[in-house]
């Protein structure tokens, strides 16, 4: 009977139906005994009864009316705890699972299969995009490659192609704006005079200075033309001729040029780009030494760029009896390189200004087998070349450091497009 009460009494416990005092032994430690006392009641009698007394918890239990009853409760009440267990363990596994792989969503285990699909539906979407993302990055990089190749130089010749198309429609409107219909295919009375070789082509024969305008957004320059030599047409950038002149000049000079047309002069870098770029342009350089003895130097191709790129020089097509002292080697070419003056080193010389120790604005190499733009000489000399100097003029391969330099007389640039006829 005990046995069976305490049975009762330790179902109900597990099962959290009831609570009790626990017992503890003298140390304190929990002990595991019945709660449930019986004890002799008093004296027996002469048949042998004897009265127990029992006595029970302070707790009111309502047990169910069968045993059956409890047992299946105790069942139900274990498979819970199962249960309860089960799903604690998988929550743990999936705040693991969250942990260790943090991009995947996790799926809680009371998670309709519609919530799986819709949070794989977004993780696609999220790829894809991704993925998209990348592809445009690649290419915006792409066509900033592009962009960076164009040049503004290629922009700035574009615009001014464009311009001239509308400038010269623009005449054609103005010429017919009062009385079009009497002036049936009228010749052009305003010709666009971009260089020297538009004047000859008009008539003009005489070596002077003429007005002429390149390029139709910058305003018209003097230009000293000339029409009598090598078939004329020729404008004319540079003249050494008597040393009246200083050439060791700054950048802003050498950019907006020099001197006077009519004796010695530099034209201008700003000038030389706009020529230079209105037409495709042939170079001639004449030289004459002091002996007398003239010689030239003709190049197919010149074009001098803009300053944003330093009037780079592009030189190509050498002919003539001067030598092309501007490719003289692979050590010292002219071709391709930038401009330098005292005050602003562009050149190939890492350790030093060859225009501040050559006295010179020139397209410097490393430094130099042409310039001539270097001192004038009246008479032979001695020491740092610095004077007008062409590499492959007569005698110059055997001078050596203490013998006197070759120096020039006169010297000339001009250039004429390369169509002329
Ligand atoms: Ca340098």
């Amino acid at each position: 009977m005990k046995s069976l009460l305490c049975l009762i009494t330790f179902a109900a416990l597990s099962a959290g139906l009831i609570s009790a005092e626990e017992e503890k032994d003298p140390t304190g430690k929990h002990v595991n005994a019945c709660s449930i006392k019986m004890k002799n009641g008093g004296k027996c009698d002469d048949e042998g009864s004897c009265p127990y007394q029992i006595t029970l918890p302070p707790m009111t239990i309502q047990l169910p009316k069968q045993l059956q009853l409890l047992e299946k409760t105790l069942k139900e009440v274990q498979s819970l705890k199962e249960i309860v267990n089960n799903l604690k363990k998988s929550c743990q596994d999936c705040k693991l699972q969250a942990d260790e792989n943090p991009e995947k969503e996790t799926t809680g285990v009371t998670d309709g299969e519609g919530q799986v699909n819709q949070i794989q539906d977004l993780q696609s979407k999220v790829k894809k995009m991704s993925i998209s993302l990348k592809n445009a990055r690649t290419q915006i990089n792409n066509m900033q490659d592009q962009i960076e190749r164009i040049s503004m130089n290629d922009v700035d010749d574009y615009i001014d192609k464009k311009i001239a198309n509308l400038s010269s429609t623009l005449s054609n409107v103005d010429m017919c704006s009062s009385n079009c219909q009497l002036k049936e295919a009228a010749p052009s009375t305003l010709p666009i005079v971009k260089d020297c070789s538009d004047y000859y082509k008009m008539g003009k024969r005489l070596n002077s200075i003429y007005q002429v305008m390149p390029d139709p957004k910058n305003k018209t320059f003097e230009v000293f033309c000339n029409m009598e030599s090598m078939g004329g047409g020729w404008t004319v950038v540079q003249t050494r001729k008597d040393g009246s002149i200083s050439f060791n000049r700054t950048w802003d000079e050498y950019k907006n040029g020099f001197g006077n047309l009519s004796g010695e002069f530099w034209l201008g870098n700003d000038r030389l780009h706009l020529l230079s770029k209105s037409r495709n342009m042939i170079l001639r350089i004449e030289l004459e030494d002091f002996k007398g003895v003239k010689e030239y130097a003709h190049y197919d191709q010149f074009y001098v760029a803009n300053e944003y790129l330093k009037y780079k020089l592009s030189v190509s097509g050498y002919s003539g009896t001067a030598g092309d002292a501007l490719h003289f080697s692979k050590q010292y070419n002219h071709d391709q390189k930038f401009f330098t003056t005292t005050d602003k080193d562009n050149d190939r010389y890492p350790s030093g200004n060859c225009g501040a120790y050559y006295s010179s604005g020139w397209w410097f190499d490393a430094c130099m087998s042409a310039n001539l733009n270097g001192k004038y000489y009246e008479k032979e000399y001695k020491g740092v070349r610095n004077g007008i100097f062409w590499g492959t003029w007569h005698g110059v391969s055997e001078e050596n450091l203490n013998s006197y330099r070759q120096t020039f007389k006169a010297v000339r640039m001009m250039i004429r497009p390369k169509d002329f006829s």
